[in-house]
């Protein structure tokens, strides 16, 4: 089983922080995304999307998504759970999970991408529209929607110590990998979302997070 990732990339990190709160190693495969090998033939073939991460398992079977990947790896091992133990709490992390990715993940990838010189020509991730020039008023739409994003964030850690209750989730994966990645793009958390700035210092100490 390998994993084909990218280290600077903030989607293949949800799945290698995830992997590393179950403490499962996995074989990698390291593929360029600024040089832009995933959009050559070679790792085309593999996955046409090209995008990262994947998961190829030992029959050949390939997975991309990181929420797939994770929810395979959660049924292989259940322990410690990241994707909530009882039908309220599975429920709660899902939601939760997709505000964070949807306004979240991917706003900050709006904004990082119509911004980046590196990126000019590149303005969403993988194959499907390679070669589609940034879109500088996307850059205001991301922000907006990041940050109502993050308005959410400190409403749900108000309630909770996690972002989907009182465990430890992929909710909490996406959330950190977000804020991580807005900051990239300069967008920081505001300083009186106390809750958040909580949460993130604990959630950031976790050694996963260096993984
Ligand atoms: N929804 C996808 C998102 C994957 C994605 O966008 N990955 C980025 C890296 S963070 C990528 O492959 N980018 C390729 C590119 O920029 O061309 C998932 O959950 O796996």
């Amino acid at each position: 089983m390998k994993l084909y990732d990218c280290k600077i990339a903030p989607n293949p990190r949800r799945v290698r922080i995830f992997l590393a709160e179950k403490g499962i190693r996995l074989d990698t495969v390291e593929v360029d995304i600024l040089g832009g090998e995933n959009l050559g033939e070679a790792y085309r073939r593999i996955n046409p999307r090209g995008l990262l991460p994947l998961l190829e398992l030992d029959d050949g079977t390939r997975i991309d998504e990181v929420v797939a990947i994770c929810r395979y790896f959660e049924e292989v091992q259940p322990e410690p759970p990241l994707l909530g133990t009882d039908p309220r709490s599975k429920a709660l992390v899902v939601s939760r999970q997709r505000h964070m990715e949807f306004d979240g993940m991917i706003a900050a990838s709006e904004v990082f991408r119509n911004s980046a010189p590196a990126f000019a020509q590149r303005s969403l991730p993988g194959a499907a529209a390679a070669g589609v020039a940034a879109i500088p008023q996307l850059v205001e739409r991301g922000r907006r929607t990041l940050e109502h994003c993050f308005g959410e964030l400190e409403r749900y850690l108000g309630q909770s110590e996690f972002v989907a209750g009182d465990r430890f989730s992929l909710a909490d994966i996406t959330a950190l990998c977000t804020v991580d990645f807005a900051g990239w793009a300069k967008i920081k958390v505001p300083e009186h979302h106390l809750n958040t700035h909580r949460w993130y210092k604990a959630v950031s100490a976790r050694p996963s997070a260096a993984a």
